[in-house]
C-alpha cells in the first residue's frame, strides 16, 4: 500500500514513523516558539530558569550543535506551542492513544556549516536505549519532531530508516559523528533492507517516531539554521519504572510537561 493510502495510524504502525508536512502551528506561535529557542541557546532565560544541564552552554562555539534539555523551563512560549497546537490530537491519532503527555523536550539548533566539517551529525540511534531505565519496556512512548523552521533536504532533515523499529537493540549513538560506522554494524534482518528516507519539513510540521526506530541526521549545508523541538511523549499506556529518575523529574508539573491531549 502506498503512504497515501494508508493512515497515519497505518504508516506509523508499518514504517516506524509517520511525517505530517503541513504546519501544525499558527504562525504567530511559530514565530514566538522560533524566537524563544533562540533567546535560550543565547543564554536569555524569560522565567529566569535555566534549562536542564545540557551539552550546549550559551557562548559555546555557534558552529556546533545546540542541543538543550527542558528549554521550556527557561521560555513559556515553547509550553504554548505545545498546548496551543494541533500537536497532541494528531499525536493521538497517530498512535491511538486516549492521552498523550509531553515528558521531555530537546531543543536543537543545528546551524548552517556549508564547507566546514564539524560535529553537528547526529548519529545513528534508537532513543529507547537511553530511557530504558527509567521506563522499562516503554510502551506507549514516542516522539514528536516539531520543526520551527523550514527543514530542507540541504537544512540536514532527520533521516529515518523505514521498519527499522523491529530489527532490536541496534549499537546506536547519538552523540557519534561517524554514522558509516555505527551503520556498518547494523545487523539488517534478512529480507529486510536499510533505506532512509528524509523528513523534509515546513516550519511548523512535525513527524513523529517510534521509540526503537533507527534515526540520524547528517550537517546543515543549507545557509540557514535549523531549529526544531524533539519532543518525547507518553501516552496512558506508559509508567516509569523509576519515578527518582532525572529524566521524569518533571512529570507532575503541568506548566512543564502539559497534557496535550485527552480522549
Ligand atoms: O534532530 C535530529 O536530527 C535527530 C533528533 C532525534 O534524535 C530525535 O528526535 O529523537
Amino acid at each position: 500500500m502506498s503512504a497515501a493510502t494508508r493512515t497515519p495510524y497505518e504508516q506509523f504502525q508499518a514504517d516506524g514513523f509517520y511525517i505530517h508536512d503541513q504546519p501544525v502551528l499558527e504562525p504567530e506561535l511559530l514565530a514566538h516558539a522560533a524566537r524563544a529557542l533562540a533567546d535560550v541557546r543565547n543564554g536569555h532565560y524569560a522565567t529566569g530558569v535555566s534549562p536542564v544541564v545540557s551539552s550546549w552552554r550559551p557562548g559555546d562555539d555557534p558552529h556546533r550543535l545546540a542541543k538543550i534539555d527542558m528549554p521550556q523551563l527557561a521560555d513559556q512560549r515553547l509550553v504554548e506551542a505545545l498546548t496551543r497546537s494541533g500537536l497532541g490530537r494528531l499525536a493521538a491519532d497517530v498512535t491511538g492513544a486516549n492521552l498523550v503527555q509531553v515528558w521531555q523536550v530537546q531543543g536543537l539548533y543545528k546551524p548552517p556549516t556549508p564547507g566546514r566539517t564539524n560535529d553537528t551529525n547526529i548519529g545513528w540511534h534508537q532513543d529507547h536505549p537511553y530511557w530504558q531505565s527509567t521506563w522499562g519496556t516503554g510502551d506507549g512512548l514516542f516522539t514528536a519532531w516539531l520543526a520551527l523552521s523550514d527543514v530542507t533536504a540541504a537544512s540536514g532533515p532527520v533521516r529515518f530508516v523505514p521498519g527499522s523499529h523491529r530489527w532490536g537493540e541496534v549499537d546506536g549513538d547519538f552523540f557519534n559523528q561517524d554514522q558509516e560506522a555505527i551503520k556498518a554494524a547494523v545487523a539488517v534482518p534478512s529480507g529486510d533492507e536499510w533505506s532512509e528516507v528524509a523528513d523534509v519539513l515546513p516550519a511548523g510540521g512535525v513527524s513523529f517516531h517510534h521509540r526503537w526506530l533507527v534515526h540520524g541526521s547528517h550537517q546543515n549545508v543549507s545557509s540557514s539554521p535549523r531549529l526544531s523541538l524533539a519532543v518525547h511523549l507518553r501516552t496512558e499506556r506508559s509508567v516509569p519504572v523509576d519515578r527518582a529518575s532525572a529524566l521524569v523529574a518533571h512529570l507532575d508539573r503541568e506548566d512543564v510537561c502539559p497534557v496535550i491531549f485527552r480522549r
